[in-house]
């Protein structure tokens, strides 16, 4: 039998103790075989692939269904959703799964989830493009387009809470419930998300079953519903959405903005409900729904609660048929909010630009708990030097401004005057390029 003395003891433990601190490891999948694995589901799988390791997808498309196995692990695209799909087209089933009792540290981030169809038996009715059963995973970065599911085409959550941060959800269906999400039982909060032209029989967007999704600096637009709520359709339910936007949304029974039923009680704070049909805001059945510090049109219709400090005007859309619901000069959204009911930490709007902004040539009439600078209503902060209202503060605006150079006594000379007096001068170039740092910080 072989000995070890105490110096090769000693040198095993260091070896054995080195190994642990090394921890986390990445793992690389690409389809064109130069890395670990070319299926991301292999590199799952594989018994070496532990909690707290990375999967790095390099760019292409993978046809295949992604269970994270319950494993805490980080998932993600090396180049960002354009470049990297999962579509799960032919399988049937939610092309991405959570339904182990993954944690907020598992993490999927930076695909596009396509191709999903979860319209089986229950439980295989729940959630086209991804799946969340009893976990709370992270979702970030991701666009959830074409999935359909009978409950959550996009996303479907049962007992979930994930945390979805800057997703799209894109022309997902659902004969049912939720076409952009689903959720029962839970509490998920989504922040900088879009959902553009989803259906469903209720809650085109989204719908809530017994739950409490906290919402925020997100956009609902061109949704549909063949029942209640082209936007947002509530039971149960008692939602907050705060910095939200709606617009464009149908529903066939009601609530083209939000509907609210079964002693829902929904909450809504710096929020624009604008353009939807055939209502904004519909409660039945012993639901309400609180607003304050909002723009909606056609006033507030019965077990609506004025929370105070709400408007009924134009929100001067930059081009609300065209879907860009950037706000532009003028719009009485603009440091209009309240800054108490934005979640501490959260510093910027959906375009990642800042959320406190003083607009110069707008009076406040927002809430700023003493601050200057009052957040906007809606998803999108005002922002002057954003000449041209395409979410970035860049070289385009900046080439607009030289168009203008030197103008004087104009009224917004086109948008250039960032400053409010009337010319075109390096004032305004100081203010374009001191938006333009913030947007990259
Ligand atoms: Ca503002
Ligand atoms: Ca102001
Ligand atoms: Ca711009
Ligand atoms: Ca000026």
């Amino acid at each position: 039998m072989k000995k070890y003395n105490t110096n090769q003891v000693g040198l095993l433990l260091v070896l054995l103790l080195l190994h642990a601190s090394v921890g986390a490891k990445t793992i690389t999948v690409n389809g064109d075989g130069s890395g670990d694995f070319t299926s991301i589901q292999a590199a799952i799988a594989d018994v070496g692939t532990m909690n707290g390791d990375e999967i790095v997808v390099f760019p292409g498309t993978y046809f295949e269904i992604v269970d994270l196995l319950g494993k805490d692990i980080i998932l993600r695209s090396s180049n960002g959703p354009a470049d990297t799909t999962i579509d799960g087209n032919g399988f049937d089933t939610s092309v991405v799964k959570c339904i182990s009792g993954e944690t907020p540290a598992a993490v999927v981030s930076g695909f596009t989830i396509t191709g999903g169809n979860a319209t089986g038996s229950f439980p295989a009715d729940l959630g086209g493009g991804m799946c969340c059963e009893n976990s709370n995973p992270t979702i970030q970065d991701c666009s959830f387009i074409g999935n359909t599911a009978t409950y959550g085409g996009g996303i479907g959550n049962v007992g979930s809470s994930p945390m979805v941060i800057d997703c799209r959800f894109i022309g997902n269906t659902t004969d049912q419930w939720g076409g952009g999400v689903f959720n029962e039982s839970d509490s998920p909060t989504i922040t900088n998300c879009t959902f553009i032209g989803n259906s469903g029989g209720n809650g085109g967007g989204m719908a809530n079953q017994g739950s409490s999704p906290t919402v925020i600096n997100s956009v609902f637009r061109s949704n549909t519903a063949t029942g209640g709520g082209g936007g947002v359709f509530n039971f149960v339910s008692s939602p907050t959405l705060t910095n939200c936007t709606f617009s464009l949304n149908t529903a066939d029974v009601g609530g083209g903005g939000i509907f609210s039923e079964s002693s829902s009680g929904t909450t809504v704070n710096n929020s624009i409900l604008w353009g939807d049909s055939p209502d904004e805001i519909n409660n039945n059945s012993s639901s309400t729904t609180t607003v304050r510090f909002s723009n909606v049109q056609g006033g507030f219709p019965p077990d609506t609660i004025d929370g105070g400090d709400n408007i009924e005007a134009d929100p001067l859309f930059a081009d609300g048929p065209g879907g860009n619901v950037r706000l532009m000069r003028g719009s009485p959204c603009i440091d209009a909010g309240n800054n108490g009911d934005v979640p501490p930490g959260l510093l910027t709007d959906i375009d990642g630009l800042p959320r406190f902004v003083d607009d110069l040539c707008t009076e406040d009439t927002g809430n700023g708990n003493g601050d200057i600078e009052i957040v906007d209503m809606g998803a999108h902060e005002f922002m002057r030097s954003d000449i041209l209202r395409d979410g970035m503060v860049d070289f385009a605006d900046y080439g607009f401004l030289g168009l203008r150079w030197l103008d004087v006594d104009c009224e917004d000379c086109g948008g250039a005057d960032l400053t409010c007096d009337g010319d075109v001068d390096v004032e305004d170039i100081a203010v374009l390029i001191d938006n333009w740092l913030a947007g990259k910080i």
